[in-house]
């Protein structure tokens, strides 16, 4: 196969793969199994390019004279692409690790990430357009689609060959219906000191009529919701959860014609938000199975949004707002929240 053939191909699965990786850690809906199945397929055809890129340029490599600086950075570059694709598949196989506070999946995000960094660098520094004659021929054409269909073919039989019980997301299932007895996780390292229900409140206001603010023995909590938590950072967990549905409080302070979006507050300042149709029913749990929720799990009430990934589900909630637009300072506020006083722990 052409060099810049192969180069291209292993810049296109990387491409795939990064993509896809983003959009998965947002999808949680089952209908959305083929983007991980885009992802693996991506990272099994990298491995099969990968092996013809090597074989042309490893032997180059011997002669030391003719490195130059950007040699280096092909280098990592390797490293990198065997790092990430060892990772993804270590895992799927059932492997752990655990370094920094970081579980394998979570090395596997943070190696694709560094990936996209290096491999940037190395095709400003080397890339070749592809021109025609790269692309032409049959030989050329049946091998390259030998190389895509055979990545396409081995991600079924890696999933065949998986260990343990998991999700189309590739979380492993671990608690179901145990009560408070599931990983407890923080997308940074929320942890914000207990909060006595005796001493909480919930804000309600926004784009709303009537804002009002209640105490936790003003609300019944009789609503049920069976969801699936699912982490990002590879863990998943069924529960029936019980608290009061957001409608009803939406309800109670009479939404504004204007309003589209509903944003849920942490004592953190971690927030997050939904749709306004979707928000409506979603939950505000304060029980898992037959358990109050324990501090660690979100205490007195977290959000239970069925279908969505687990960084969503804020825990300590202590305000919802109604928002006319999307919060486009959520995703920051996500990474800063830890660093507040209140997510220290300190106030
Ligand atoms: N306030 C707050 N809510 C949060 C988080 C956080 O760090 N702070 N982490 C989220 C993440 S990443 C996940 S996966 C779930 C974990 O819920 P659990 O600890 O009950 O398993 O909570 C979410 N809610
Ligand atoms: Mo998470």
């Amino acid at each position: 196969m052409p060099a810049r053939l192969t180069d291209w191909s292993l810049a296109l699965c990387v491409g795939v793969a990064f993509a896809t990786g983003l959009v998965g850690n947002n999808a949680g809906r089952p209908g959305l199994w083929w983007i991980f199945a885009l992802h693996g397929g991506a990272g099994l055809a990298l491995a099969l390019f990968l092996i013809g890129k090597l074989r042309r340029v490893l032997p180059r490599l011997r002669h030391t004279r003719q490195w130059d600086r950007w040699t280096i950075i092909g280098l990592l570059t390797t490293l990198g692409v065997l790092l990430s694709l060892g990772s993804g598949i270590a895992w799927v196989a059932g492997g752990t690790f655990d370094a920094a506070g970081f579980g394998l999946l979570n090395w596997h995000i943070t190696l694709g990430l560094l990936l996209i960094l290096l491999i940037s660098a190395h095709m400003i520094a080397r890339a070749k357009p592809l021109r025609r004659r790269d692309m032409s021929g049959r030989r050329q054409a049946l091998h390259w689609l030998g190389l895509v269909a055979g990545g396409a073919a081995l991600w079924p039989a890696q999933q065949r060959l998986a260990s343990a019980d998991r999700r189309f997301t590739g979380s492993r299932v671990v608690g179901n219906y145990a009560g408070n007895a599931f990983p407890a996780t923080s997308w940074v390292a929320d942890r914000p000191r207990p909060l006595p229900p005796a001493d909480w409140t919930l804000a309600v206001g926004g784009h709303v009529a009537r804002p009002f603010t209640v105490t936790y023995d003003e609300m019944t909590y009789s609503e049920v919701r069976e969801a699936t938590l699912d982490c990002t950072g590879g863990f998943a967990s069924t529960h029936i959860w019980r608290g009061v549905r957001v409608g009803t409080l939406l309800e109670r302070a009479g939404v504004r014609e204007s309003a589209g979006w509903v944003r849920f507050h942490s004592v953190t300042g971690y927030r997050w938000s939904l749709p306004l149709d979707e928000a409506r029913d979603a939950l505000l749990a304060t029980h898992v199975g037959d358990e109050p929720l324990n501090h660690d799990h979100g205490a007195p009430l977290r959000l239970v949004a069925p279908g969505r990934r687990g960084f969503q589900w804020v825990k300590w909630i202590v305000a919802v707002d109604v928002l006319t637009a999307p919060d486009l300072g959520q995703a920051i506020a996500i990474q800063t929240s830890s660093f507040t006083p209140a997510g220290r722990g300190e106030e």
